[in-house]
């Protein structure tokens, strides 16, 4: 019994001829140029892709669903965030470095970006599954980024180049902890925590502000791979994570999160005993216990991993009322940054497509440009106009969402508190965190890592900012790198 297939048509829905043989001048005639089928087919092909992401190109996502489990209206009145409220939203993990075929498995940290599609539109948390970051000011993003990637000469990736810039910004040395460690290479995106990494502000319905750092618990538990078990599947399976976390999703083993925030009243942040918005540190749960907001759940996925994935724009500006910045320096960068790679990337209207549309109206006075799908929604196109066109409603951001500024312009560090020292949270890390055996491990991780590549005087640099961080470390790495 033969089944209903559709007939091919081209992209005008008319039907074709053929899926296979070119218009030729007789058999062996030449190729006709006005075959516009075979035309039509060539020319797509050629613009089958949209440039990667310059960073995080390798990833994949899934749709799901967040709920409110607690009563956090007292900190924030996002819309999102109160009591019995439910969205839709998207995720989508990535490593950072490799290009877009790179393997699933290369120490990295992870991304972790989540787009919630709320009743006042899109919130956008773009996150790590670490809580911290190598830099502390986004004028050194671009060449830290330049330091892990390829060099411009052999197109390889050089350990050198990277310890380089390591050794010579200590304020890596959290984050660098962290990498060499058990988390910096996930068993799968389903076993690893997500962070917004930095400091945002709350304000809730009286108008009271707060300072907060998000975190995503998994459920499924924390799990690493070794160096060896990375390196087996970076040869075996360069799509591990992807192919887990689909095939999970396929089968209906829904992965979840619990969101729980980090609370820091408004005023405590200017004299706290270090810099609340340096994005290289933590806030010890003794200071700021963890409070559990929701859970979301990834329980669909994407039809097809262009239109949805690859086209997916997260950008830490999508901000809601009741969600603002902070004085975190990096944030501020990124608030710039991720609009502009969305325009370049994908398009001016990158925000008419699938993963990106609001899921309620968008009553913008933007138009036209490459593309543009929907029509523009006012026949008047310019505020304010009396025909009725859409009117800012300051009532629901509540006022604006920041702090007092005052003071001449400056290039400088962020002002000192009294516990601003780059090492000092690595090293308790290294030495309250890990255990016995993850110790060991960071040790073998680094030695390794020092091993390929790298050399004097950067080597000679790196053993000394492993002793900064802690000293039986540093001795241990010189030891394992010499033997
Ligand atoms: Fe990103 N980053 N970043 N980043 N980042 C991008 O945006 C940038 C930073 C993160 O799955 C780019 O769409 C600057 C911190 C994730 O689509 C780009 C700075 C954190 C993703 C960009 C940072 C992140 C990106 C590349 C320093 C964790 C992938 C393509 C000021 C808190 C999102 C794109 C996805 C992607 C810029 C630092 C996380 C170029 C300038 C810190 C998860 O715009």
């Amino acid at each position: 019994m033969s089944q209903h297939v559709p007939f091919t048509t081209n992209n005008a829905g008319v039907p074709v001829e053929s899926d296979e043989h070119s218009l030729t001048a007789g058999p062996v005639g030449p190729v006709l140029l006005h075959d516009h089928y075979l035309i039509e087919k060539m020319a797509q092909f050629n613009r089958e892709r949209v440039p990667e992401r310059v960073v995080h190109a390798k990833g994949s996502g899934a749709y799901g669903t967040f709920e409110v489990t607690q009563d956090v209206s007292r900190f924030t009145r996002a819309d999102l965030f109160q009591p019995g409220k439910r969205c839709d939203m998207l995720a989508r993990f990535s490593t950072v470095a490799g290009e877009m075929g790179s393997p699933d498995t290369w120490r990295d940290p992870r991304g972790f970006a989540l787009k919630f599609y709320t009743e006042q539109g899109n919130y956008d948390l773009v996150g790590n599954n670490t809580p911290v970051f190598f830099v502390r000011d986004p004028m050194k993003f671009q060449d830290f980024i330049r330091s892990q990637k390829r060099r411009p000469d052999s197109a390889v990736r050089d350990h050198d180049m990277q310890w380089d810039f390591w050794t010579l910004s200590p304020e890596s040395a959290h984050q660098v902890t962290w990498l060499m460690g058990d988390r910096g290479i996930p068993k799968n995106w389903r076993h690893m925590d997500g962070f917004s990494s930095h400091t945002y502000s709350w304000v809730n319905a009286a108008g009271e502000r707060f300072w907060v750092k998000y975190h995503f618990r998994t459920d499924q538990g924390n799990d690493f791979l070794t160096q060896a078990e990375a390196d087996r599947l970076a040869g075996a399976d360069g799509d591990a994570h992807r192919r887990d976390l689909f095939e999970a999703i396929e089968g209906g083993d829904f992965p979840s999160w619990t969101l729980h925030v980090q609370v820091m009243p408004f005023d405590e942040a200017w004299d706290y005993r270090f810099n609340p918005f340096d994005l290289t540190k933590v806030w010890p749960h003794g200071d700021y216990p963890l409070i559990e907001v929701g859970r979301f759940t990834l329980n669909r996925n994407p039809e097809d991993h262009f239109v949805h994935i690859e086209q997916a724009a997260f950008e830490p500006s999508n901000l809601v009322p009741g969600i603002g910045v902070s004085p975190d320096k990096m944030l501020l960068g990124r608030i710039f940054s991720y609009p502009d790679t969305h325009r370049y990337r994908i398009g001016p209207n990158y925000n008419q497509l699938p993963p990106n549309r609001s899921h309620v109206p968008v009553h913008s006075y933007s138009k036209d440009g490459p593309m543009r799908f929907d029509a523009a929604r006012t026949a008047r196109p310019y505020a304010p106009n009396s025909y009725g066109g859409p009117a800012a409603d300051p009532e629901l951001w509540g006022g604006p969402l920041g702090w007092d500024v005052a003071g001449r312009m400056v290039r400088e560090a962020y002002p000192l508190h009294r516990e601003d020292d780059d090492w000092g949270q690595a090293g308790t890390l290294v030495r309250k965190v890990l255990d016995d055996a993850a110790r060991d491990r960071l040790v073998a991780n680094i030695a390794g890592h020092l091993l390929d590549g790298v050399s004097a005087p950067v080597l000679e640099r790196a053993f000394q900012y492993w002793r900064n961080v802690d000293r039986n470390l540093g001795d241990r790495v010189a030891a394992a790198v010499a033997r």
